[in-house]
């Protein structure tokens, strides 16, 4: 990932030799007081340097979990695009996990609206209590749109940064 804009600091090192860094999620649960792994979680496209699980956000009711790769290359835009698509560098994603019981199963694949190469989509994340409302960020995000719903194929302001909310029905 070279140098995206001047002063920008990254959350660690990318470029490491023997180092894929495509990264992985675990689930925890407590008992009393014993803890207890519930699930090893990876991406439905885990890809060199993507950091999937440098972010994430569990829901308050811990059933619904979203995890950020804020480094990963996907060039598709919104939910559930081409996963294959390879072609926007650093562009982020987001993927969302539900639980039944005690399952765990990836249930969207979420790409901003205006998905580009080093928006770093998901480079911060919140869900609500019942996990129905999600916010996202994209921190290196260009457009110079101001307040809600502004022009998202503007690219003037580089590194501007950018926040997506999604509701889950
Ligand atoms: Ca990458
Ligand atoms: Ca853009």
């Amino acid at each position: 990932m070279p140098g995206i804009f001047p002063g920008a600091t990254h959350v660690c090192q990318e470029d490491q030799p023997q180092d894929n860094s495509s990264g992985a999620v675990y689930i925890f649960v407590r008992n009393g007081t014993t803890w207890t792994q519930q699930a090893f979680i990876k991406s439905s496209n885990p890809g060199k340097e993507d950091w999937f699980g440098s972010r994430l956000t569990l829901s308050g009711d811990g059933n619904t979990l979203a995890v950020g790769a804020q480094v990963e290359n996907g060039g598709s835009k919104g939910i559930n695009g081409d996963q294959k698509n390879q072609s926007a560098e650093d562009a982020g994603a987001v993927y969302f996990f539900t639980r039944t019981g005690t399952e765990w199963k990836q249930a969207a694949y979420v790409k901003a609206s205006n998905a580009e190469s080093y928006d770093e989509f998901g480079s911060a994340m919140a869900l609500s209590r019942d996990g129905k409302v999600m916010a996202l960020g994209a921190r290196g995000e260009s457009s110079s749109a101001k307040g809600v719903n502004g022009n998202q194929n503007d690219n003037s302001a580089q590194g501007a940064g950018a926040v997506y909310v999604f509701a889950y029905q």
